[in-house]
């Protein structure tokens, strides 16, 4: 533990005196650690850095994060279940009161409570905790379905089909990393499926599919399990929560829960989608989502897995055409590794659309 590190979560309205700060978590964007306290009960509490190259407006995305945990305590505790294990807890700062501290070198940092007992997989084929994980994303979805507020748009264009295209056409021309002349076959992957993408994309555009709180990045991490029952407690890394569509959360479930490769494996052979994984992941997301989804949205369930997974192609390549800015890279040629296994998940997803749509329409 640093001493940086240390004063910073002093900063922060904790309970107890710090034992040690330990890195913890494989996500690309925050950094993520892990303070242990010496109390008796040996409170824990999760201590990040926001990427402030991604998330510009950390005040507006905390407030977002402290809206919407009340209002899911609100629900949970009318349910009679235990909100400090169900929600995530944001730590305010001890001095005025802020959900956030920036420190001399105008870095942000955040606190929340470590949900005690819990634990998160960055993988399973476990059908049983793939219908969990689904019933979790669709539960989160539900307790908020009637939240009307509007959030703070800290991500313009997230999701925003259009503006992805706007922001490719923009990279292949700028070219800034001199990458195009080489890369033709995967620019080609993207340019293909502009024409379906657009066609789904119109439906959020003209209401058909409407604007509700959505999660935004629903990977099995991003969920939290009791340790001992293995079932689903809770969703955290709440930072991309925004006013946007549901069928972004199941999409982006798809694209991470089952996929039988890694997001960036060097083996294609191994990246498929698990058939058993999608159908165990579709019923646990319609055990809770079917309360409150409407046709029109039930109807596109399937397709959203095509869409979240070719805007990852789509957005790994472009952070390569870009010269590597956006994602946290671990070797030179990362992002375009990313890009090919995620295009080798999507075409796999095509290849069994059929079925997808069949397994849906059994269980909505
Ligand atoms: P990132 O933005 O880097 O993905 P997360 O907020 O998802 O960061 O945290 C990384 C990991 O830390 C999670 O996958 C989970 O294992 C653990 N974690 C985060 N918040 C909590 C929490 N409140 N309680 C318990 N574990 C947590
Ligand atoms: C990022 O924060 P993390 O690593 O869970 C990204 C997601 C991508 C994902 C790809 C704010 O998520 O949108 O799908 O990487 N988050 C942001 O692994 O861009
Ligand atoms: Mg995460």
């Amino acid at each position: 533990m640093t001493d940086k590190l240390k004063n910073i979560a002093e900063k922060f309205n904790f309970k107890g005196e710090i034992e040690n700060i330990l890195p913890m978590g494989e996500g690309f964007i925050n950094d993520t650690f892990i303070l242990s306290t010496k109390s008796n009960d040996h409170p824990q509490y999760i201590l990040q850095r926001k990427n402030t190259n991604i998330f510009k407006d950390v005040p507006s995305m905390m407030d977002n994060i402290v809206r919407v945990t009340s209002h899911l305590k609100e629900k949970v505790v009318a349910m009679q279940c235990d909100p400090s294990r169900e929600v995530m807890t944001v730590i305010f700062t001890k001095e005025n009161v802020l959900t956030y501290y920036i420190n001399d070198e105008k870095e942000y940092w955040t606190m929340t409570e470590f949900i005690s007992n819990s634990t998160s997989f960055d993988k399973t084929t476990d059908v049983e905790l793939i219908f969990e994980g689904g019933a979790a994303i669709g539960n989160f979805q539900y307790l908020l379905s009637d939240f009307t507020e509007s959030l703070n748009d800290i991500l313009p264009g997230f999701h925003n089909m259009r503006f992805r295209f706007e922001q490719w056409d923009e990279c292949i021309k700028n070219d800034l990393a001199g990458r195009v002349k080489d890369h033709a076959e995967e620019i080609s992957w993207v340019n293909s499926r502009r024409v379906e993408m657009m066609a789904f994309w119109s439906l959020i555009e003209n209401g058909e599919i409407p604007t509700r709180v959505s999660h935004n990045d629903t990977k099995i991490n991003n969920v939290l399990f009791d340790k001992t029952t293995q079932k689903a407690l809770c969703m955290i890394d709440l930072d991309t929560v925004l006013s946007s569509n549901v069928l972004n959360d199941f999409g982006d479930a798809v694209r991470t829960y089952t996929n039988t490769g890694a997001e960036d494996d060097t083996d294609l052979s191994k990246v498929t989608m698990s058939i058993e994984s999608f159908e165990a992941l579709c019923k646990g997301y319609l055990s809770t989502a079917s309360l409150f989804l409407s046709q029109t949205e039930k109807n596109n369930i399937a397709f959203s897995g095509r869409f979240i997974v070719f805007e990852q192609v789509l957005r790994f390549m472009m952070d390569y055409i870009n010269g590597d800015t956006y994602y946290k890279i671990k070797f030179a040629d990362h992002n375009l590794v990313r890009t090919k296994a995620q295009y080798a998940l999507l075409q796999s997803i095509e290849a069994q659309y059929d079925k997808m749509i069949e397994i849906v329409n059994n269980n909505k």
